[in-house]
């Protein structure tokens, strides 16, 4: 119920952090964006798959109710560093990976959801060995993690809080290959 102060103070700190460092990524953007235009570059870089020394940025924002970006761009077999921030007014949840983890945490998240409105949830959990990446925000609480994307298929993205994928919360991942050809077409198929 009480709020812990050192939390709110530490992520207040970090949110200063932020704002100062804004200018000069937005300067250094810009200057990209110039340079690419003279040179008659896309404006759009083209994608690097990442590696497990240098894994590559992704960002998602969840949303009342989507995830955005959607489809999230993805290299097969790359590994990518996810920072997800939750946007929403409400508390979200990112789950990664195929249908069983799917529906793994789509069990667990109705299993704990409590009867009574307000009420503690109990804390969700699937069986060992599940696979897949779930994090669950708060509303505006971010978090990231390291990704090794599979190369056979396209993970699913879905939020499991119960009435979230009734409202549309299904996001999507699409496959894209490195190089000047990348594009929803421009890979193997
Ligand atoms: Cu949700």
């Amino acid at each position: 119920m009480i709020r812990r102060r050192p939390r709110r103070a530490s992520a207040s700190a970090a949110g200063r952090g932020r704002r100062s460092r804004a200018p000069l990524g937005l300067a250094a953007y810009l200057a990209a964006m110039a340079a690419a235009c003279t040179s008659g570059a896309a404006a759009t870089p083209p994608i690097r798959a990442g590696t497990p020394e240098v894994p590559r940025q992704v960002n998602v924002i969840l949303r009342d109710y989507s995830f955005v970006p959607t489809p999230i761009d993805l290299v097969p077999g790359e590994t990518v560093r996810f920072f997800v921030i939750n946007g929403g007014l409400v508390a979200h949840e990112l789950v990664l990976g195929p249908q069983d983890v799917q529906d793994a945490w789509a069990h667990a998240d109705a299993v704990a959801t409590p009867p009574i409105f307000g009420a503690t949830a109990p804390p969700a959990s699937v069986p060992p060995g599940t696979g897949g990446v779930r994090v669950l925000l708060d509303s505006g609480k971010s978090t990231t993690f390291v990704y090794r994307v599979p190369s056979d298929a396209p993970p699913l993205v879905e939020c499991h809080v119960p009435g979230h994928l009734e409202r549309g919360m299904v996001g999507a991942v699409r496959f894209v290959w490195p190089g000047p050809s990348t594009g929803p077409s421009g890979g193997p198929s």
